[in-house]
């Protein structure tokens, strides 16, 4: 089989890539792209399960159109969002999106039942209030107490397209709910949830074969014959699979998308109070890896500007007024709380730098250029931070993902990290999710390999670092909350 197809989800688009070995190169083609997001619905926010189902059907029409007759496929979204259901498999109701604000005092309320110390102890995983614990905790009890299984949003989407349930490592690790010592569910957090271990599928590694697709299904639309291929389904996590970075160099990541996940990838959990108080994270990665990293806000903000703004510029507009617009006017904590889904994005940077006395950004530009610049300080600062929590050196920061063609943003962070970066591919994504199916059927040998061929067939722009204009690093560390 020669032909593999990545689905690839985030949260503001989605998109079937097609993966080739071409003369030793990694050719991607986009066969399918189509919309994701969030709605509210009775005052809750839910993503729209059936959409992506339906454009995950679309797409692997398309590929037939294109001459595929039969592939590996794969798929990845972003995390801790989950489907309950019940034992015929019907959903018990809508995806909540992890925005939606129910879970807001969730990490206090559990806090009463399990110590901060203990939950991170136990997991290694990032408070971050939208976790599938702190969700699950807020879920209507006898809903959570009905559901024949949880699954999380991939491992949804594969039991739809071929009934059988798993729940992926890579992604089971964001629940909060996995304990780094057994690699299991943990009895005492099920149990505060009151929830049994049957609930939960059996934990399948990336890289397991998951057998055909429902043949009603396949027959029903004229698909390609498809093997599914379990991918590492975070798409953080095949992101991060998907960094050209070479063997025994001393680099970090930065995942650039909707969030900016900064970190290194680890063969073992980092899991100390230091790492638990600077709220760091270790997700479970493909191959024996742990995701040592934080999360940063990322593009959402400018995402949300922009689409709060009608839509009135395009991405590549915003940048390069951005790029005409005085740097490091006015600077903002990116991680505030108050950036998760504010109502207006654009007048919630205002009112924060207003409440931090500083000069308030008042055109689109000046907006764009506060998020920019305090998106690269904050890599700075993290990416410092992530060095003396390791103890290890970083020379080299891979961008990867959308961020990586915003050139703006990246000389910004070379300044910003001090460091040197090397920017893309922006389709690392799919090219991890790509390689776990490549990986499972031959291709390649294991993850070194398929790493150099990803080096080997896709440019990366590098980003050598300049002078940070004078004061700007005072000023920051005076607004940034540690
Ligand atoms: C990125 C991502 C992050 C996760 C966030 C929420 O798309 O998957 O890794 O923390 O979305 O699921």
């Amino acid at each position: 089989m020669d032909a593999h197809i990545a689905v690839d989800i985030g949260a503001s688009s989605g998109r079937l890539v097609l993966g080739r070995l071409k003369h030793s190169k990694l050719v991607l083609e986009e066969i399918h792209r189509f919309d994701n997001g969030f709605r509210e619905l009775d005052g809750s926010l839910y993503w729209d399960i059936e959409h992506l189902l339906e454009q995950i059907v679309a797409g692997l029409q398309a590929a037939k159109k294109a001459g595929v007759d039969s592939c590996t496929l794969g798929i990845d979204t972003w995390a801790v969002d989950y489907a309950l259901v019940d034992r015929e498999g019907r959903r018990l109701r809508e995806v909540y999106a992890y925005r939606d604000r129910r879970t807001d005092s969730a990490p206090a309320e559990l806090e009463k039942l399990i110590s901060r110390e203990a939950l991170y102890e136990k997991t290694g995983i990032q408070q971050l209030t939208f976790n599938t614990i702190y969700q699950l905790f807020a879920h209507d009890r006898e809903e959570r107490a009905r559901a024949d299984q949880v699954l999380l949003v991939p491992d949804y989407l594969y039991f739809r397209l071929s009934g059988r349930r798993i729940n992926e490592v890579t992604n089971a690790s964001t629940t909060q709910l996995l304990n780094l010592q057994s690699r299991d569910y943990d009895a005492e957090l099920l149990s505060i949830l009151g929830m049994r271990r049957e609930q939960f599928a059996a934990l399948t590694e990336p890289g397991t074969p998951l057998g055909g697709l429902d043949p009603a299904l396949q027959q029903r639309y004229d698909l390609p014959l498809c093997s599914l291929v379990v991918a590492a389904t975070h798409d953080t996590a095949s992101a991060v699979l998907g960094v050209p970075a070479r063997e025994g160099s001393s680099w970090a990541y930065l995942s650039s998308g909707t969030w900016s996940l900064l970190g290194v990838e680890r063969d073992q959990p980092l899991n100390t109070k230091e790492t638990m108080v600077a709220n760091y994270t270790n997700e479970w990665g493909a191959y024996g890896t742990y995701r040592f990293l934080k999360n940063i806000t990322g593009l959402w903000l400018i995402q949300e500007v922009r689409r709060q703004s009608g839509d009135r510029y395009s991405f590549a507009e915003l940048v390069q007024m951005a790029e005409q617009s005085e740097p490091y006017r006015s600077l903002i904590d990116c991680n505030d709380d108050r950036f998760l889904n504010p109502p207006d994005m654009a007048e919630e940077i205002r009112r924060f730098c207003r409440d931090t006395g500083q000069k308030v950004p008042e055109s689109v530009a000046q907006v764009a250029r506060c998020i920019f610049d305090s998106l690269a300080l904050s890599y700075g600062t993290y990416l410092d931070e992530l060095e003396s929590l390791t103890g290890e050196p970083v020379e080299v920061l891979h961008i990867v993902g959308g961020g990586a063609k915003n050139e703006l943003l990246c000389q910004l962070t070379a300044d910003a990290t001090g460091r040197e970066v090397c920017a893309g591919p922006v389709e690392s994504t799919a090219l991890g999710n790509l390689m776990v199916q490549m990986i499972q059927t031959g291709v390649f040998r294991d993850i070194h390999e398929a790493r150099r061929t990803v080096a080997e067939s896709f440019e990366v722009t590098r980003y050598k670092p300049g002078p940070l204009a004078a004061g700007v690093k005072e000023r920051w560390n005076r607004i940034v909350k540690k």
